[in-house]
């Protein structure tokens, strides 16, 4: 595996692969690697043959009062698992690297981009897509693997390289979960055993809501009510939404339909999760 810190450096190390015709396979990440990262490599691996990887926890994503200083970088067990992975390009660049002092120009994500975790964050999505749309223009990649775990990114990016004509297709790699349901998060590492205990809430609410659905349940208001009621009695977890959405368009239906997605953001302590499900 090559590491390339400069975007020259990765221009270089991608042109010998661009000019064999090999299929160029990315795979954005912010690093401290999980199984679900990995996940994302496997999936690159059955699109194509050169896989690349990045990682930069990117300031512009962060809102002012967030965790951008404490946010986990540990730099060589990345290394470790992007190579064990079968990584061919790992492009870890500094802030300085990717945001001169002269940048006035950012993509601006829209509707979307302001709603459910728009809302809780803003201009968090405008400052992904900005990051995105650099890298891809650093990578140039055939193809790019994105998480379902983050449902609304992965549907803002689709959406960027559709209005933009970005000549990428946009795989979407389902949620890593641990064995009792949490999904993988590189945040989970800040949570205590206490806390992660209580983070489960976020899962089985998700399951509640499934399972009403499966009963006959399709009023969306109902749906959702049984999904909070999971969630309330937890002291340690402090709902921001949970909601029953169209998968494509996010907008709240009345009545829900199989297809249509959960989705849930909670507070843990002080740490945000974010989870969903397809009904
Ligand atoms: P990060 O949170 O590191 O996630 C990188 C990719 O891994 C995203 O596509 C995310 O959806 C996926 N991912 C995270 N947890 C997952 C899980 N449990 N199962 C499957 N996939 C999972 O998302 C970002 O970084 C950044 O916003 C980025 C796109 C890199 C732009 O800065």
């Amino acid at each position: 595996m090559k590491i390339l810190t400069t975007i020259a450096d990765m221009r270089a190390a991608i042109k010998p692969a661009r000019e064999s015709r090999e299929r160029i396979v990315f795979v954005p990440t912010m690093g401290a690697l999980h199984a679900g990262h990995l996940s994302l490599v496997e999936r690159a691996k059955t699109e194509g043959s050169c896989i690349v990887m990045s990682i930069f926890v990117n300031p512009l994503q962060f809102g002012p009062s967030e965790d951008l200083s404490r946010y986990p970088r540990p730099v060589e067990d990345d290394e470790r698992l992007a190579e064990e992975a079968g990584v061919d390009l790992l492009f870890r660049p500094s802030v300085e690297e990717m945001y001169s002092s002269a940048r006035t120009i950012s993509v601006t994500s829209g509707k979307l981009g302001s709603e459910w975790e728009g809302k809780s964050r803003p201009g968090h999505f405008d400052g992904v897509l900005t990051v995105v749309a650099k890298l891809f223009n650093i990578v140039q990649p055939d193809a790019a693997i994105f998480g379902q775990k983050d449902l609304q990114q992965a549907a803002l990016v689709s959406a960027m390289v559709r209005d933009l004509d970005m000549p990428i297709d946009i795989v979407i790699a389902p949620i890593v979960r641990e064995v009792d349901g949490l999904a993988l998060s590189s945040r989970n590492r800040y949570l205590s055993p206490e806390q992660r205990k209580a983070a489960l809430a976020l899962n089985r609410a998700l399951n509640r809501v499934r399972e009403k659905f499966a009963e006959g349940e399709t009023r969306v208001a109902a749906l959702e009510n049984a999904g909070v009621s999971v969630v309330a009695p937890e002291p340690q977890v402090g709902l921001d939404y949970l909601a029953v959405i169209d998968s494509k368009t996010f907008e709240r239906p009345t009545v829900a339909q199989k297809g249509n997605s959960i989705i849930i953001a909670a507070r843990v302590g002080t740490t945000r999760l974010i989870d969903n499900m397809t009904l």
